[in-house]
């Protein structure tokens, strides 16, 4: 899976992202997290494409909703504009939660969060709150935790367990990728994998119970 992947478009706002995402039924998977976590690193890793989404040293990069294509409608891969970036005008700040925020009230078909966090330090407290959101709103998410390769493998179960309590899901939702190295790619596809045959099923089901309410 992830043989073949496609920048779709940018957003600005969210009625032209709508408009958009009205043209496609296949899942969306959104990749999320602070500014610098490394979020479009990591779709770059995902998809094996050095390129395709942009980076930078200087966070604050991604400031728009971007929609990459994958193997031909398989899923939307989603890369979201980072929260928390202190140095940015609170104006620029308030425009892009406003379209993180807004992104989640309005997708329709998000299947799973990828939500990312820096393996190097405990979730902050915006870390906290993302993943409060995502439990409240009842959307069913995925830590990653990246640049694990700054770590020795000893300092990452470690951190892995710190995230993972600190942010008070278990362990085995945590998983441990590096841009740099790769790894974790094949877990994170696994996971993907596992996610899109659980909503394959669910779409099954809800159509043969449409038939069923037709038969009555
Ligand atoms: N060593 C290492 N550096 C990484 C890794 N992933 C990202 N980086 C670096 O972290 C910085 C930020 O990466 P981006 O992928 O642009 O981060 P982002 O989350 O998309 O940032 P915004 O778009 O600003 O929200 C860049 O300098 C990357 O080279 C990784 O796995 N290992
Ligand atoms: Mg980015």
């Amino acid at each position: 899976m992830i043989k073949n992947a496609k920048f779709i478009k940018s957003f600005a706002d969210l009625k032209t992202y709508k408009e958009e995402s009205e043209k496609y039924t296949c899942p969306e998977i959104c990749v999320a997290g602070r500014s610098n976590v490394g979020k479009s690193s990591f779709i770059n890793m995902l998809t094996a494409r050095k390129k395709l989404a942009k980076t930078s040293s200087t966070p604050g990069r991604t400031r728009l909703l971007n929609l990459f294509d994958i193997d031909d409608g398989k899923f939307v891969l989603v890369d979201l504009p980072g929260y928390g970036y202190a140095k940015a005008a609170k104006s620029e700040i308030e425009k892009w939660s406003k379209l993180t925020n807004g992104y989640f009230e309005t997708t329709t078909t998000l299947a799973h969060t990828l939500a990312l966090v820096d393996i190097r330090h405990e979730p902050t407290a915006l870390d906290k709150q993302m993943i409060a959101y995502l439990y409240a709103k009842g959307l069913p998410f995925t830590v990653v935790a990246t640049k694990a390769d700054k770590l020795s493998r000893v300092q990452q179960s470690r951190a892995r367990r710190q995230i993972a309590t600190a942010l008070k899901i278990g362990v085995g939702n945590v998983i441990l990728t590096s841009a740099d190295s790769g790894q974790g790619r094949d877990e994170v596809i696994a996971r993907i994998e596992q996610i899109l045959s659980a909503s394959n099923e669910s779409a099954l089901m809800d159509e043969s119970e449409d038939t069923d309410e037709s038969e009555e």
